[in-house]
């Protein structure tokens, strides 16, 4: 099957690309491409060409996994160019995403007309490396600079409505694309043919919007090369000839392409979309999942409940008294409130997603559920007591799901009629927001039911992980190593200030210390006291010291720093200091990136353990964790791509 064909309805001919699954621009693509001009502009019966393409989406890109080999010719900046001066105007007829190399192509075409849910976009920066076809040089020339600036610096693609609006796209349509192109192609032949893009003209801002746009960009990569990148060439595009910015991106776009950062983004790249589709499960058939409920209406039960929401799902939620159902769905409606208020949703659709939740206290209202999840107390009888109800209740094939971060699932399941259908699902918090979702299987979980969770995760639009059993298991158990290294480094004499500055400096949004002080330092010592009551050695740390001070984190207005009442800034705390001042003992000095390798060397030694244990199946699994559960900086890969050459 070639990969471009052409069709001609007409005096219109219509190049269709076929390569799938994304239609990425191989090198084949691009020579069909480059072969397809040519015989157009030599056909007089052609008088305009509608590229489209076959299957899911519209050119997704270049082909990442070409991106280690050297380039190959036709190279695409001469590909657009190419489309860009044929004789015959080219219109790209968009479906699904022109993302990357596809956009640029299709900026190479003198319009765009796009169904109504595709999207445009230059994610190159989440990749680590900046558009390499003239992203950065046509998109200002044909939307503006600001547009331009904002597309290729944050990587995020826009609807075509939003596309239309800014002038990436000339027309948005509806029903058979095809024949919206075609038809678009007639009309457009009536008129004069506008400039092509690279032949229009560009405003410059003056040096103050580039300064604010610097300043910004900064702050949001977070030590990320690439967005500050991209902001050079698209001020060089504004402020110089075509010609020398196009010189300018591609040599920034070859420089970075083999750069530590972009091999580290194309491997979460990879890792996240290996992740839904485990090899294991893909004969697996999952179970159809159209309707779900969550025991317990607390911050995780409501987090999930507007999680299972967001996807479609009409959800039941069960509490144990009617006051209990009345705060839960209040949780729920608060979510979507604030989303509404924030403007990523207008009120009329949070309206029709907290009216999609019913309330309950009767666990009989669950025969029909396809899927049931537990976010109650994290207290084993009182987890063991609402399995006993849904194994009453429950169709015997339901998914049975408890979402619990440190008990053991074997024990919660004891006594569960029709075990297969039992597993964790550990979501984390605010589970309507964070990526991460651990998927936890007991000894007697089929791969029928893991295949559903997996598709779950898919729906919800979350990256899934499967952890083995063991305490914390892949996340929490990091985080606790993590964690107490940490304090090793305090207990030496490092201010617990540098600790935290050192992990923002390495790509953290937020130290070990100010991320307690911020979730509560609560939770962790009452885990720990637990331990301890129930006769296990747990050795007293420095966070133990703190709570038992009374010093819980910013709700009690002090933990590791102090805060003041109206301020979330931290502040080092002398009272801190006088109480564990007997713990220290100074005489470590260290820079911040040697105490950023430090504390990640403990995280992958922790994650080799686990790999070891059987507990993860790769390195790229635990990657993913901490990326989407612990704001590990994407950029960095990971701890154990980060360290990779040093384990
Ligand atoms: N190259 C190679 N493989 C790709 C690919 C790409 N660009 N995009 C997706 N795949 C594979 C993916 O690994 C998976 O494979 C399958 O396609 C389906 O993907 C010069 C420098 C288009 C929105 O960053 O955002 O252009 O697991 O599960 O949910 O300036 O794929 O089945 O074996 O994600 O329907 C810029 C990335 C490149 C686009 C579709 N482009 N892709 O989502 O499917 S840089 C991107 C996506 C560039 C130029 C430069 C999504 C999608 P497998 P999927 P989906």
């Amino acid at each position: 099957m070639p990969v471009v064909t052409i069709a001609r309805d007409q005096e219109i001919a219509v190049v269709t690309v076929d390569n799938p699954p994304v239609n990425a621009l191989s090198q084949a693509l691009r020579q069909g491409l480059w072969e397809a001009v040519a015989t157009l502009d030599a056909d007089p019966q052609v008088a305009a060409v509608v590229l489209i393409c076959a299957g899911r989406t519209f050119i997704a890109g270049a082909d990442v996994s070409e991106f280690g080999k050297p380039p190959m010719e036709p190279h695409l900046p001469d590909l657009v160019a190419r489309i860009e001066g044929a004789a015959k105007p080219w219109i790209a007829a968009i479906h699904g995403s022109a993302l990357g190399g596809g956009f640029e192509v299709a900026m190479g075409c003198r319009f765009r007309v796009a169904l109504t849910d595709a999207t445009v976009g230059l994610p190159e920066v989440t990749l680590g490396i900046v558009p390499g076809a003239g992203g950065t040089v046509r998109t200002p020339r044909l939307a503006g600079v600001e547009v331009a600036v904002d597309l290729a610096t944050s990587g995020k693609p826009l609807s075509a409505e939003k596309a239309h609006n800014a002038g990436l796209i000339d027309a948005v349509a509806q029903g058979d694309l095809r024949e919206a192109a075609t038809a678009f192609a007639r009309m457009a032949l009536a008129k004069p043919l506008p400039q092509p893009v690279s032949a229009r003209p560009v405003v410059a801002p003056g040096a103050q919007f580039w300064f604010e746009k610097e300043k910004a960009i900064v702050k949001a990569a977070k030590g990320a090369a690439a967005p500050m990148r991209a902001l050079a060439c698209l001020r060089y595009a504004a402020e110089a000839a075509f010609g020398e910015a196009m010189a300018y991106e591609r040599e920034t776009f070859l420089d970075l392409r083999g750069s530590e950062q972009a091999d580290a983004l194309r491997h979460v790249f990879f890792a996240e979309r290996a992740a839904p589709r485990p090899a294991a499960l893909r004969e697996v058939e999952p179970q159809p999942i159209r309707s779900a409920a969550v025991v317990g209406g607390g911050t995780m039960g409501a987090g999930i409940i507007a999680a299972l929401r967001a996807a479609g799902l009409p959800v039941i939620l069960i509490e144990r008294e009617d006051e209990a159902v009345t705060r839960g769905l209040a949780n729920v409606a608060q979510i979507f409130d604030r989303a509404a208020s924030r403007g990523t949703m207008s009120a009329a659709q949070a309206q029709a997603l907290t009216e999609g939740v019913t309330g309950s206290t009767e666990y009989a209202r669950l025969s029909k559920a396809d899927l049931v999840i537990e976010a109650v107390f994290e207290d084993i009888e009182v987890k063991r007591a609402v399995f006993a109800q849904l194994g009453r209740h429950c169709r015997p094939d339901a998914v049975l799901a408890t979402n619990t971060s440190y008990l053991d699932p074997r024990l919660i399941v004891e006594g569960l009629p029709n075990p297969e259908r039992f597993l964790g699902l550990h979501f984390f918090s605010p589970a309507n927001v964070m990526k991460l979702l651990e998927i936890v299987p007991v000894p007697e979980t089929s791969a029928r039911t893991l295949s559903t969770t997996f598709a779950l995760a898919r729906l919800l639009k979350k990256v899934p992980v499967q952890a083995g059993i063991c305490e914390g298991f892949i996340g929490n158990r990091i985080l606790k190593r993590y964690r107490a290294a940490a304090e090793g480094l305090v207990r030496q004499g490092v201010p617990i200030a540098e600790v935290d500055a050192a992990m923002r400096g390495y790509g953290f949004a937020m130290g070990p210390f100010e991320a307690q002080d911020l979730g509560g330092l609560d939770i962790a010592f009452l885990q720990r006291e637990g331990a301890r009551a129930a006769g296990q050695l747990v050795p007293e740390t420095l966070g133990d010291i703190l709570v038992r001070a009374g010093r819980k984190g910013q709700k009690t207005g002090g933990g590791w720093y102090d805060y003041t009442l109206d301020e979330r800034r931290p502040v080092p705390s002398a009272t801190v200091m006088e109480l564990l001042c007997a713990e220290i003992t100074p005489g470590v000095e260290l820079a911040h990136p040697a105490i950023a390798t430090a504390l990640v060397n403990e995280m992958a030694a922790e994650g080799q353990a686990i790999l070891d244990e059987g507990i993860a199946d790769t390195p790229a699994d635990i990657d993913l964790v901490e990326i989407h559960g612990y704001g590990f900086p994407r950029w960095r890969g990971g701890p154990m791509f980060a360290t990779r050459a040093r384990r």
